[in-house]
């Protein structure tokens, strides 16, 4: 019997020892992600589609008083927005059923702020219902961003509103369909039209919105979504404290469950953080997020996409890409032609993986097993990996590229499910007969993608010089990517000089930043007491104006105006009021504030500061020029 045991015990051991196959997998390093969150990330690209009132009115926030009858897109198709999005390969379209203003892109039952009081389709349409129809012809999954902030709802701040919004919740996560993304954003409370109320509104954005409960409603109704929040509790997803379209190169994808999270942890995650909270980045085709047709000429340009695309997607990231829905209910033909020439450069790019044929050798495999050895990492199957033993942190894995080949980019992911393990890493290209180190980079993550210098090779050797637990690499990439080149920027033709441009009132020097063209030097302008700042400037002689242009301090956050009225004087004795509004999310997107108006004559222009976004009564401007008709 002894004897019996000792054997069973004894060939147990040699099998779990000696024979590879039966080598047991890495156990989890720190938090792992869920299945909806491995499913979201895989998807990589999806896009963002903003639509409201505020289209129609060149706004970036309705301010909830707009009119319902100006929602009147000519020829709306949301298969044309399924159909780019699908030709420039994104797996879903996330839309803003309901952004600040309150107006509802369906006909809520809760709301009469909405579409059924629009003239569009004779009050009968529903967007919500034509989006999830062409999704489906597509092969799309669909997100929607209702925004908790609503500028028209009377109930606004009070306990009954947060009712109207998980009612509004329920229909939408109930009547249409599978949803893969509930979008909750963060901007909250201030002024608005409130019912007729025009007032200020202030909330407590840990507090109000209970978001626990209204979690649990999302969980139960849609269980496969994953929830986005900047602005409450921590959600499945982080925003990246940026909107300009990048993470940060070290993007862990952790963050903790409780806590402040200021802009670093955003931006990099938290390497030790105790829970799977990865990045979203999200950022607009242009420089707005609604549609201007003063944004036509600047939709990004080939090269400014690709660099958001190394910087979202090459950074552990996805990348949520917005178009602006035109004024007939479109995406503007720009944008379209814009985002499809984006995904064939990145399809060119990534067309041929180098090291698909390449001789795979690692400098340690788990067990010598062959299921956890090198070339599991380039077999074209996610689930399968390269993997160390346990005390394993530095290895290398080297690849035979059976010739000299030419390559400029690389890619590694590791195998997320099992957490993100690698602190650091290089890449070295055997050249000549000696080795060269041609990149380096810190985290990996989901996918992490390295851009170099094209470099000519005939092996390539990974390096993991630095990871919390035994690396599993579930993939590694070698591509040649083909230059593109850079176009220059083209500059605003209505944009008159500034060179005999004086500014009134002060003798600071710096004043003449804002007027000297580059946007990385600024002027904030010395506090003298409180709100309204004046900033006054004499153009030399009179111009015929017809809009202006304000670029906010961009060593953020310092003195961005989101209140301002613009006057006009041909003495600086009489003004008259030009313009008056708000520069809505300058903070979240400090870029150009654009503002026509009708045509005036002007020899002098006092743009007052009303309110910043700090309330601390600073003014700060990077430039400012004027549109001349
Ligand atoms: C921001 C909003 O305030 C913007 O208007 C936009 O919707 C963007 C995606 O999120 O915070």
């Amino acid at each position: 019997m002894i004897r019996r045991f000792f054997l069973v015990t004894g060939f147990l051991f040699f099998l779990t020892r000696y024979c590879p196959a039966q080598m047991a997998a890495p156990e989890p390093c720190g938090p792992v992600p869920t299945e909806n969150q491995l499913r979201w990330q895989d998807m990589e690209f999806y896009a963002f589609v903003h639509l409201s009132v505020n289209t129609f009115t060149d706004q970036e926030w309705g301010n909830g008083d707009e009119d319902p009858k100006i929602f009147n897109p000519d020829k709306l198709d949301c298969r044309q927005w399924a159909r780019v999005a699908r030709d420039a390969g994104m797996k879903g379209i996330i839309l803003t059923v309901k952004h600040h203003s309150g107006f509802c892109l369906w006909p809520s039952k809760y709301a009469e702020y909405s579409v059924k009081n629009s003239p569009w389709r004779g009050g009968k349409g529903d967007i919500v219902r034509d989006l999830a129809n062409a999704c489906k012809e597509y092969g799309l999954k669909l997100g929607i961003y209702l925004s908790p902030w609503d500028r028209n709802s009377a109930m606004y701040g009070r306990p009954e509103y947060i009712t109207y919004f998980r009612n509004q919740l329920r229909e939408l996560l109930t009547n249409y369909g599978d949803i893969f993304e509930v979008w909750f954003d963060g901007a909250n409370g201030g002024t608005g039209y409130y019912g007729g109320a025009r007032e200020t509104r202030q909330i407590d954005r840990r507090t109000y919105y209970d978001w626990k409960n209204t979690y649990k409603l999302v969980r139960k109704l849609q269980p496969g979504a994953v929830i986005w929040n900047d602005g409450g509790d921590r959600g499945d997803l982080r925003w990246v404290g940026t909107e300009a379209g990048n993470v940060g190169e070290t993007n862990w994808s952790l963050l903790n469950a409780t806590g402040d999270v200021p802009y670093n942890m955003l931006h990099f995650g938290v390497e030790n953080g105790d829970s799977w909270v990865p990045a979203e980045v999200n950022t607009s085709i242009r420089p707005g997020w609604f549609y201007h047709e003063y944004e036509d000429s600047r939709v990004k340009s080939l090269p400014q996409l690709l660099d958001i695309y190394y910087s979202s997607e090459g950074r552990n990231g996805t990348l949520l890409l917005n178009f602006p829905i035109d004024r007939h209910g479109l995406i503007h033909e720009n944008d379209e032609k814009a985002v499809l020439e984006f995904a064939e450069a990145v399809k060119t790019a990534f067309a041929v993986n180098l090291a698909g044929k390449a001789i795979a050798v690692a400098s340690n495999v788990r067990g010598g097993a062959k299921k956890f050895a090198a070339e599991n990492a380039i077999d074209g199957n996610k689930e399968s990996y390269w993997t160390t033993d346990d005390s394993v942190t530095t290895a290398s894995m080297t690849l035979d590229l059976g010739g000299s080949a030419t390559f400029n980019r690389f890619e590694a992911q590791e195998y997320i499910r099992l957490g993100q393990r690698v602190r650091a890493f290089k890449v070295e290209a055997l050249m000549g007969g000696e080795w060269k180190e041609v990149a380096k980079g810190t985290t990996i993550g989901y996918k992490r993608i390295l851009c170099f210098p094209a470099v000519k090779a005939t092996q390539v050797r990974f390096t993991i010089t630095d990871a919390k637990s035994c690396p599993v690499i579930s993939n590694i990439g070698i591509f040649n990517a083909p230059q593109v080149l850079t176009t220059p920027e083209i500059s605003e033709q209505s944009d008159i000089k500034r060179k005999d441009w004086k500014i009134l009132g002060t003798d600071d020097e710096k004043a003449y930043n804002l007027l000297d063209g580059d946007p990385a030097t600024a002027w904030q302008q010395p506090r003298e007491g409180k709100m309204p700042v004046d900033l006054v400037i004499d153009l030399g002689k009179v111009e015929d104006l017809a809009g202006f242009r304000y670029l906010p301090d961009q060593g953020r956050p310092a003195g961005m105006i989101t209140s301002y009225q613009l006057y006009v004087s041909l003495d600086n004795r009489e003004w008259k009021l030009a313009d008056g509004g708000e520069f809505s999310n300058i903070l979240n997107n400090p870029v150009w504030q654009i503002r026509k108006f009708s045509p005036v004559q002007a020899h002098y222009i006092k743009f007052r500061a009303l309110k910043n976004t700090q309330n601390d009564d600073a003014a700060g401007y990077a430039e400012f020029n004027v549109i001349t008709q």
